[in-house]
């Protein structure tokens, strides 16, 4: 090899190193990456990895692994519950930040960023707002109003804590609802117009300058038909598209990553496409609330590996294709399981019929399944040419 070349090879695998943030071996004691966080594996790639947090579990002083699981393999945590509108404001002009406050206080002890969930939404809002609606009691007028100050008042209270708020989740209607052309669904669109989306990302904006604001839906993983009439990714994609156009501050579409082991579900290459494509409008992406349930025969629920055992590997399978498209795109920004382990998910209490479960990366008893192993794999057995450093985000005006 000629000098120069030999130079210019090894400057590159310097900089990949050090890029990579690769640990070298320390004397006597070789580096083992197995040992390592998926938090601190991912962040080699500039990953942030991260879990819905259950604030029940978290203070259950009988089960102190959630705790030191949350705390220690994680780089990004989402609050499962306690930032919904419900649990923040159960009485009108009532705040009860104590729960928000202290998962971001938890948060920042153990040096994890926070996703914000969630400012807009049509669930888990409070009897209050919802039944005064139902009466008129409260004018369209002042709906608006009441949305407005929400925003404002959420996000000013977490202002420079906050990495990616969820603005506005779940707006877009699925293929099975009526009417079955795909369309702005849910109370803010029945009573406030889709303008609801634009208004709730400037208003955030205006109460944090720098939080990343993300749009979040679930079956968006992949394009299907390329008709928004009925392909729901393309729908999202012509939404933001939109927004963007006109000047929106969405800096970010995140994308939920709810898949089922008896579904077809995805490529990794279906996957990579549909986040380039948001890359292409100049968005981050992130995948928010992964997981993978599986239906639970009788035969699983008895312990029959016969049926188990194909779960367990479809599982992993799906999460991988999961994890390696948002590495190979470069502006997918964190990948967020929703919950870690069978014993805290919200999948068992969702789906009873058929009963569904299993969904997560830890069994009941805290031992890692094979989607763990497989999670880290992919962290480990992944750089250039192919995954690359990610492009960090500035928030848009
Ligand atoms: O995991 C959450 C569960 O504990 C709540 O009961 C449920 C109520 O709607 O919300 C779950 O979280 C949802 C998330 O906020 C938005 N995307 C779908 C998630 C699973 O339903």
């Amino acid at each position: 090899m000629k000098l120069r070349r030999w130079i210019a090879t090894g400057a590159v695998a310097v900089a990949t190193v050090a890029a990579l943030n690769v640990a070298p071996a320390t004397a006597g004691r070789p580096y083992d990456p197995t040992t390592q966080s998926l938090g601190d594996l991912a962040l080699r790639h500039g990953l942030y990895l991260g879990t819905a947090v259950d604030m029940d579990a978290l203070n259950d002083a009988s089960d102190p692994r959630y705790r030191q699981l949350a705390a220690t393999e994680f780089s990004t945590v989402t609050a499962e519950n306690v930032m919904k509108w419900e649990s923040l404001e159960p009485t009108r002009g009532r705040y009860n930040w104590g729960p928000a406050d202290e998962f971001v206080a938890f948060a920042r002890k153990n040096h994890q960023r926070v996703r914000g969930h969630v400012l807009v939404w049509q669930n888990q809002l409070p009897g209050w707002l919802t039944s005064g609606v139902a009466d008129g009691s409260i004018s369209k007028a002042e709906l608006r109003q009441i949305l407005r100050d929400h925003i404002t008042r959420v996000v000013t209270r977490y202002q420079g804590r906050i990495w990616q708020w969820d603005v506005v989740n779940e707006a877009v209607s699925d293929p099975w609802d009526t009417p079955s052309t795909l369309h702005y669904k849910g109370f803010w669109a029945q009573h406030l117009g889709p303008g609801y989306l634009a208004d709730a990302f400037r208003w955030a904006r205006a109460a944090d300058p720098k939080a990343l604001l993300f749009y979040n839906d679930y079956n968006i993983e992949a394009f299907g038909s390329g008709n928004p009439a009925d392909d729901k990714t393309q729908f999202v994609y012509e939404m933001a598209r939109d927004l963007r156009a006109r000047g929106v501050p969405i800096d970010g579409v995140g994308s939920q990553g709810h898949l089922g082991t008896q579904y077809g579900n995805y490529s990794t290459f279906q996957v990579v496409d549909a986040l380039k494509k948001f890359a292409g409008l100049g968005l981050a992406t992130a995948f928010t609330e992964v997981d993978v349930r599986s239906q639970l025969t009788e035969a699983v629920r008895a312990g029959d590996s016969n049926e188990i055992n194909p779960r367990l590997q479809a599982a992993a399978a799906n999460f991988s294709v999961l994890l390696r498209a948002c590495l190979a795109e470069r502006h997918c920004l964190s990948f967020t399981l929703w919950g870690f382990t069978d014993r805290h998910s919200w999948v068992p209490d969702w789906f009873d019929n058929p009963p569904e479960g299993m969904a997560t990366v830890y069994d009941e008893n805290y031992r890692p399944k094979l989607a763990y192993q497989e999670l880290k794999a992919d962290l480990i057995y992944s750089g250039p040419p192919f995954v690359l450093p990610r492009v960090p985000q500035q928030p848009r005006r």
